[in-house]
């Protein structure tokens, strides 16, 4: 039974309290994501009632041009961000090149990437999707920020979380200092805390991939997938299958019970699928935080130096010993 109610707003203030230097720039930043994750939560929990509401020809009730629901929350997010003067730019999934903010607002600190509606091809099948982001402190001084600031190792940041709309809409983030999930509810239109400190568990018992994928995989890739679904009592194996194509809801499942996600190297997708910087480097920084493991083959996903804006990686990410043993299959050591 919780004792107290600890919604976000007042978590990230708490939290700032245990830094005396901290100027508030970074929670009002956060608090400004926050907002941004309701605002498109709002619009996503009315997915499929345009049409019932009297929408023809992409136009909604009130005569307005209704966008599709990704461009959607991929403006919602740029605009609850672009002038809280705490970034200085940013960059989407959506959008090929940097996002700059708007020359009448102040430029802060903190660099911003985001992928606005992860798993957008679920959306019509009533599929949790979700929204996820990565923040990194500026490198470059003064002025606004560039494509250099955007463009740093997963190792450098100083925050990234997601929101997954789902049976309940989930906001998960760390600091760095573990990572916290709160539920939001909307009756009051508040995150409330409901998991404290998450833990990965050391190993697990799902693996999550496309195994429709199986015959362009490398031999070691192969021989992983096909270890995994031999029976051993003594590691849990087989293991259980559970993939929805939408990769937050996969990683956040991966994150509670633990196992594996991957989304390994093709013959039609040689350096992997997910893209770095607003899936991968995200997601890894949260997996790690909670005691687990990120690799794309041969080292964290955490560590790999970023060359491009919407680079693509192999990604494997889970329980510590899962990955150690998906990293050991890939590099035919086992
Ligand atoms: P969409 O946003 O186009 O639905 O793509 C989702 C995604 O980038 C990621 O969230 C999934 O893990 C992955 O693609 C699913 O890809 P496959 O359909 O090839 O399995």
């Amino acid at each position: 039974m919780t004792t107290k109610f600890m919604t976000l707003e007042r978590f990230i203030n708490e939290q700032e309290q245990l830094h005396p230097n901290a100027t508030g720039e970074f929670s009002g930043l956060l608090h400004d994501l926050s907002l941004a994750a309701k605002l498109v939560w709002r619009e996503v929990s009315k997915a499929g009632l345009v049409n019932i509401l009297g929408a023809t020809d992409r136009m909604n009730v009130s005569g307005d041009v209704v966008k599709k629901l990704d461009e959607f929350a991929d403006e919602t997010i740029y605009k609850a961000m672009d002038h809280g003067g705490h970034v200085c730019v940013m960059a989407s999934e959506e959008n090929e090149d940097i996002l700059h903010i708007p020359d009448e607002y102040q430029a802060g600190k903190y660099v911003l990437l985001y992928d606005p509606l992860d798993g957008s091809s679920n959306i019509d099948a009533n599929i949790t999707i979700g929204s996820i982001f990565s923040v990194f402190m500026r490198i470059t001084s003064g002025g606004r920020g560039t494509l250099q600031d955007c463009l740093q190792p997963g190792y450098k940041q100083v925050a990234a979380g997601y929101v997954i709309y789902g049976s309940s809409t989930i906001f998960v983030y760390s600091t760095g200092h573990g990572v916290h999930g709160f539920t939001l509810d909307p009756s009051v239109g508040e995150f409330l805390l409901s998991h404290e400190n998450i833990r990965i568990p050391r190993r697990g018992k799902i693996y999550s991939l496309n195994e429709g994928n199986f015959s362009s995989w490398s031999e070691g890739m192969q021989r992983y997938v096909n270890f995994l679904k031999v029976s051993d009592k003594s590691s849990n194996r087989p293991y259980s299958l559970r993939y929805i194509g939408t990769m937050v809801g996969d990683a956040h499942r991966t994150l509670l019970y633990g196992g594996i996600f991957a989304y390994p190297a093709d013959l039609k997708n040689p350096q992997g699928k997910l893209r770095l910087m607003y899936e991968c480097s995200p997601m890894a920084y949260i997996i790690e935080q909670a005691g687990g493991r990120s690799s794309n083959g041969t080292q964290s996903i955490l560590n790999v130096v970023p060359t491009s804006l919407h680079q693509h990686t192999p990604v494997f990410l889970g329980s510590e010993e899962d990955i150690k043993i998906c990293e050991e299959f890939l590099q035919g050591k086992l």
